[in-house]
């Protein structure tokens, strides 16, 4: 099949890139949002996300004379949903966008269109909910139009390449619906292009995220236990990682963003009698940021009271993404433990945590601060001199939960360093010259 003009519905991390590629790629394309703000924003030439290179490409996609933006969506040869597919606070899927924009579509689906959906959702999604509400338009779906389900699968951070350079799985309710899908991606994608059926692809993408959060959970187990025995997870971990088959993740203060943190729920959510394994990981990595309490609790023996510079809200390394963060998990764990926290995140310095003040500056979160602590390790914080940080604080005690600083060079700087993972004298242990007759730092 060929294609000459595309709708995209929803202008989030997903959306955005992707319509903005096609559109540098020749397509002509409409791209839709219902958010008032984010089409007004583009239509100044604002772009409302941070992903490295994305303003830039949104510009080229704009300057193209390809690239629209509208408030509802307009007929098209093809039509990409790429909306959000949150969680309830029961842990069931929100499926509410998926199906609003199944039935802003409608109208205007004719035979022949492609309506590929892209979030990530519960197996039968598909062919269970969407395929129902686009057959309210009277036609029917792998008979008079193409239907599929097509997985993102790239990492914040890195859009732009993995959306070209990743394997693109492509599901679709009947063979020809997955082929005329393969024909749409093939125009930009330089990754293999994999075809199945669409509740396959859907399963796909939930393995890969539930996978890899079983793998966090074990690292953050792992780095548990190493407390409990007085071990340095990191060089545990170093060392077990040398095996030819092993590969532990990092260990830290929890999982976040809306993606690996919230995917697994849906697996649970559509058979809980079999996802045990998988609902334990997201317990286990939901209740982290309890265990990263702990440790500032035990660095600055409590909290009550105390002065602490929290470094990074954001879900994880270099992004702007505050969902799901456990960064601010544990910001609002101080907060309720009596604490008097700063925080400062430099991809988003007005992004606040209620209770806690937020500063615009690195200077300003340390200033007068007893304690600061790394939550997330974004490079300007792994590069930190801590002589320099320590002029700038009044207290000297350093909480690494990322295992990212130099903790020599902290030390030299006077500071008392505490290393998520990183077995202390304080920590339980029934053997009373252990951690800290082992305590090798
Ligand atoms: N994290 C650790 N230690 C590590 C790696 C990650 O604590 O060693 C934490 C991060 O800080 C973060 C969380 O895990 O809080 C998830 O981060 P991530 O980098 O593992 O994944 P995401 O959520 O940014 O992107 C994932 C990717 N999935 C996989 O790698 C299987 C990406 O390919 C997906 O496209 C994306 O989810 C998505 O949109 O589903």
């Amino acid at each position: 099949m060929r294609y000459s003009s595309l709708c995209v519905l929803g202008l989030g991390y997903i959306g955005l890139p992707t319509a903005s590629t096609f559109a540098t790629h020749g397509l002509r394309v409409v791209g839709v949002d219902v958010n008032r703000g984010i089409v007004d924003a583009l239509r100044r030439g604002e772009t409302h996300l941070h992903e490295p290179g994305l303003p830039e490409l949104v510009q080229a996609a704009f300057a193209s004379g390809n690239l629209r933006v509208a408030e509802a969506p307009e007929p098209a040869d093809a039509f990409l949903i790429a909306v959000p597919t949150p969680i309830l606070p029961d842990k069931r899927a929100d499926l509410s966008a998926v199906r609003a924009a199944g039935q802003a579509l409608a109208p205007v689906l004719r035979p022949g269109n492609l309506v590929v959906l892209e979030s990530t959702s519960p197996p039968r999604t598909t062919v269970d909910v969407l395929a129902p509400i686009l057959a309210q338009a009277g036609l029917q779906p792998g008979q008079d139009f193409h239907l599929v389900y097509s997985p993102e699968r790239v990492l914040p951070g890195q859009i732009l390449r993995e959306l070209a350079e990743n394997a693109r799985v492509i599901g679709g309710v009947d063979p020809a619906s997955a082929e005329a899908g393969r024909d749409l991606y093939s125009i930009f994608v330089r990754g293999r292009i994999l075809l199945t059926d669409a509740t396959t692809a859907e399963m796909v993408k939930l393995m890969e995220n539930t996978s890899r959060d079983i793998d966090l959970a074990a690292a953050n187990e792992f780095a548990r236990l190493a407390d409990r025995f007085g071990v340095d997870v990191w060089e545990a971990i170093r060392l077990a990682n040398l095996h030819p088959r092993i590969n532990i993740l990092r260990p830290g203060p929890g999982v976040g963003g809306h993606c690996v943190s919230v995917d697994p729920w849906f697996l649970v959510e559509a058979a809980p009698e079999q996802a045990d394994l998988v609902r334990q990981a997201r317990l286990t990595n939901d209740s982290q940021p309890g265990f990263a309490l702990g440790i500032i609790e035990r660095a600055l023996g409590g909290l009550s009271g105390r002065r602490v510079a929290a470094l990074g809200l954001a879900f994880k390394p270099d992004v702007d993404d505050l969902r799901e963060s456990p960064a601010i998990e544990v910001v609002r764990r101080m907060v309720r433990a009596g604490a008097s926290v700063g925080t400062y995140e430099p991809y988003a310095p007005q992004a606040a945590v209620e209770g806690a003040h937020a500063f615009p500056s690195l200077a300003g979160v340390l200033r007068g601060a007893e304690a600061v602590v790394l939550l997330v390790d974004h490079a300007a914080f792994r590069a930190l001199e801590p002589e320099q940080v320590a002029t700038a604080m009044e207290g000297r005690i350093a909480v690494d939960l990322r295992g990212a600083w130099d903790r020599q060079a902290w030390r030299a700087a006077g500071f008392t360093l505490h290393v998520l993972g990183v077995g202390s004298p304080l920590a339980g242990s029934s053997d009373p010259a252990g951690p800290t007759a082992r305590q090798r730092y």
